[in-house]
């Protein structure tokens, strides 16, 4: 048996955990073997319950010789330290979705890995590899149905705690943001968000649900539907209209029952449970990637084209109106 690649876990809250069990008890070629989290004690409880070593620090788990490859499932707001540690390490880093929540800190990123002169970064767009966007991707680049013309989607979370109007994109759409210029093969153009009527449910100041409108520079239009307390359950839409057909994303095979004179088939109750296929994919994927010594996922580069997106879409939402979007040109390094 080849080596395992050992790994060094930031931030073991809700998804960070889910990825040390995937890896250390599904998957192969890899272990997490270290994990540091910052509430001490609590990153401690974490390592004894998987057997992992505590670090007290992100730097000191990043510089420690038993840690080959880094994954960073922190907040948001921190991703941007710990992935440029890893770069100054040398180390390959996967760090969850957003890369960083600002455009700029995505560019320092992508700077900072340009200047080491090696890919080391993978951000966490997961539904590249969920098998339904993957099935959808091959109908589309199939040609048979014609060119898409019009994408209606929707992603939706039963509740969220301490969201914000903005998180809704930076946060959650930048899913989409993501793997629908995946999908399509192509950058955007204009961004545009627009309210309906806010839910009684909604937090605070938090306007909810929310439509984000885009273009692409073919002029495929797509609008988004983002709603974090839709309560009934965690859905996740796509329709692709081409020339000649409509392409719709599968819905998760759950069996269909019948009680209480109904025919019911179950949704999702959250992101873990509808993307559980994905992430095993992704990670079993950026394993064997690490070992092979190269980069094969969503990269820094488009951790800072989604964020870009992202910015404008904000942008467009506290001015309600359509935003033009500018990307730098995509370096050579990135081809
Ligand atoms: P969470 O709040 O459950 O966990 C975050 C953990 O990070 C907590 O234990 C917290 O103490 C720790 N932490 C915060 N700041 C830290 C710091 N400076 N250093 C070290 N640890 C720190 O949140 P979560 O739902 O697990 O989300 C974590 C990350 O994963 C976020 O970036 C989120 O956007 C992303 N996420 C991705 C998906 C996906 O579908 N790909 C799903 C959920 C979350
Ligand atoms: C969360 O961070 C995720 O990434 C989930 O996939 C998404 O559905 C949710 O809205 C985000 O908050």
């Amino acid at each position: 048996m080849m080596q395992e690649i050992k790994i060094g876990l930031i931030g073991t809250g809700a998804i960070g955990r889910t990825h040390i069990e995937r890896i250390n008890t599904k998957l192969q070629g890899g272990r997490v073997v270290a994990c540091t989290d910052a509430n001490q004690a609590f990153g401690q409880s974490v390592a004894e319950e998987y057997g992992l070593k505590a670090f007290d620090t992100p730097q000191a788990l990043i510089d420690s010789s038993e840690v080959e490859a880094i994954i960073v499932t922190a907040a948001d707001n921190f991703h941007e330290e710990y992935v440029l540690a890893a770069i100054a390490a040398g180390k390959y880093v996967f760090c969850e979705k957003p890369l960083a929540p600002e455009a700029d800190a995505c560019k320092k990123i992508v700077d900072a890995e340009i200047a080491g002169g090696k890919q080391l970064v993978q951000v966490g767009f997961m539904r590249r590899y969920d098998p339904g966007y993957r099935q959808l991707k091959a109908l589309i680049d199939s040609g048979e149905y014609g060119a898409p013309l019009i994408l209606h989607c929707a992603h939706r979370n039963p509740e969220v705690t301490g969201f914000t109007t903005e998180m809704s994109v930076e946060n959650s759409l930048i899913h989409e943001i993501d793997v629908l210029r995946w999908l399509l093969g192509e950058n955007y153009q204009t961004a545009e968000v627009v309210f309906p009527r806010t839910t009684r449910n909604a937090e605070g100041e938090l306007r909810d649900p929310q439509i984000m409108n885009l273009t692409t520079e073919s002029g495929i239009r797509i609008d988004v539907e983002s709603f974090v307390n839709a309560r009934y359950g965690y859905d996740i839409k796509c329709e692709v209209v081409c020339e000649e057909g409509v392409l719709n994303l599968p819905e998760p095979a759950n069996p269909m029952q019948r009680v209480h004179a109904a025919r019911v088939t179950p949704i999702c109750k959250d992101w873990s449970e509808r993307f559980v296929d994905a992430y095993n994919i992704e990670f079993q994927e950026w394993i064997n990637a690490c070992k092979a010594g190269r980069v094969d996922g969503p990269t820094a580069w488009d951790g800072y084209v989604g964020q870009v997106t992202a910015a404008a879409a904000s942008k467009a939402r506290n001015q309600q109106q359509v935003m033009k979007i500018n990307y730098d040109e995509k370096p050579a390094f990135y081809k």
